[in-house]
């Protein structure tokens, strides 16, 4: 620049730039750019209010003209007026004029005490460093974070396309159990029409072999039992006509005694036919102790050796074995079911399901019952309330308010008691990453 210039031209321009400098920062000291075009070197100075004009070399003369403090913006000379700390390589911001050749360091280049004692130093480049450094960690984390997060989001998509999946395959199992349930209530039904019709037919034929005098059937319900042992046909069978009908097993020739007959019948000294079949009628069918005198073998037998009631029975006993089978599987199905449709009524579509589905994510153990969200309603899912907890001495319920901030962990940074019984969380989970926070974050006027 000054290349073509003799040396002691030089030494004037360069002078008169310095003067120049030294004015104009005078002037100028503790403005921001925005405001420079109020304090155009001319003649005279408005204040900014429009309030006075006074003569421009007022200005930043350490004396107040001005209302709104606008003519001392470089001094502390106005009660009101603000200093502009331009901070080069960090933050710029207004201090209380005050401030100004107070003894302290205010702005990070130490622009507040240009007439001070204190030897203050320039730091803003490594205040800016440093806050560079942080917000790239921050954007890290939050890169980071975001991953961690779509990746969660894929894992509950999965999850719950898993569910419906097996909700669907659970219904058709349910389905296919319905009607095999269906089919052997009919197939029983059936099997219970064949048994009674079975029983019907054995009924008659015994009827048919008691009114014959060569047969070889012994009597098998109970009734003809019954009618068989009431000798005078009173409707009661009694102690003597056991003792006179009934002998032991092992020795024919010899009578029953009284207690014995007694105790056949249940204690009683005489029973009608419902005690009788209750009692000795089931002595007889056993055929262990007692049988009926002259004959061999047990009443009731017939049934047991028909192969069409012995296979009506089984077919019975089989489908009853299977119907408990059968409903016992519906019963668990249904069950499974049940707990499934619990699980997925909650619907995942929204974030609010999402943080609740994800609680192997975090698991908060609040003794607060769950209140509401209460972020901003732009942002309401950065905020949970926990309330209803339990009382305070002499005081509010116990409640949460947990603050979700984004982090690559899911963990507990901190927990306050700002105020008695009202608790503030801090939990840190990728969930509350916002990829709106990367603009935010990036956006600096470093
Ligand atoms: C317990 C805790 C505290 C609370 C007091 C109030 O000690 O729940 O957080 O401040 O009770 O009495």
């Amino acid at each position: 620049m000054f290349t073509n210039c003799s040396l002691g031209h030089c030494h004037i321009i360069i002078a008169v730039v310095l003067w120049s400098i030294c004015v104009d920062s005078r002037k100028i000291r503790g403005i921001s750019l925005s405001y420079k075009r109020f304090y155009r070197e001319r003649k005279s100075f408005l204040c900014i209010d429009g309030s006075k004009m006074i003569p421009f070399d007022q200005v930043n003369d350490d004396y107040c003209d001005c209302v709104d403090g606008s003519d001392e913006p470089g001094t502390a000379a106005c009660p009101n007026g603000r200093f502009y700390c331009t901070n080069l390589g960090y933050r710029s911001h207004y201090i209380p004029s005050s401030r100004v050749n107070d003894g302290i360091c205010d702005c990070c280049d130490a622009s507040d005490e240009y007439r001070s004692q204190t030897p203050c130093q320039n730091t803003c480049r490594n205040l800016g460093q440093r806050e560079r450094a942080e917000v790239e960690g921050q954007m890290r984390v939050l890169g980071e974070g975001l991953r961690l997060k779509q990746q969660l989001i894929e894992e509950g998509v999965l999850t719950w396309r898993e569910k419906q999946a097996q909700l669907r395959d659970l219904q058709r199992v349910s389905d296919d159990l319905q009607a095999q349930l269906d089919d052997l209530r009919k197939e029983e039904a059936r099997r219970k029409e064949e048994a009674d019709a079975l029983r019907e037919r054995e009924i008659g034929a015994r009827e048919t072999a008691d009114n014959s005098p060569t047969s070889h059937y012994r009597p098998e319900s109970p009734i003809s039992v019954f009618k068989e042992l009431d000798s005078n046909r009173d409707g009661s069978i009694t102690v003597d006509e056991v003792q006179a009908k009934l002998s032991p097993v092992q020795d024919e020739e010899h009578a029953l005694s009284e207690d014995e007959a007694v105790a056949l019948l249940g204690g009683a000294h005489r029973v009608d036919l419902s005690r009788f079949e209750e009692t000795l009628w089931t002595s007889l069918r056993t055929g262990d102790n007692v049988t009926i005198k002259g004959r061999h073998g047990v009443p009731g037998s017939l049934a047991d050796e028909d192969p069409n009631i012995k296979a009506a029975v089984s077919a019975a006993e089989k489908a009853a074995a299977d119907l408990k089978r059968v409903e016992d599987a519906y019963e668990t199905v249904y069950m499974e079911i049940r707990d499934l449709r619990e699980k997925l009524s909650i619907d995942y579509g929204s974030e609010r399901e999402f943080l609740f589905l994800h609680n192997q994510c975090f698991q908060l153990k609040v003794h607060e019952k769950w209140g509401s969200w209460a972020g901003s309603p732009e942002n309401q899912y950065c905020q949970m309330r926990y309330e209803s907890g339990e009382p305070c001495w002499q005081g509010p319920t116990r409640n949460t308010m947990v603050m979700l901030i984004c982090g690559t962990e899911t963990a507990l940074r901190s927990v306050k008691e700002p105020s008695k019984c009202q608790y503030v969380m801090e939990l840190q989970t990728p969930v509350s990453c916002q990829p709106a926070l990367r603009q935010r974050g990036i956006h600096s006027e470093l």
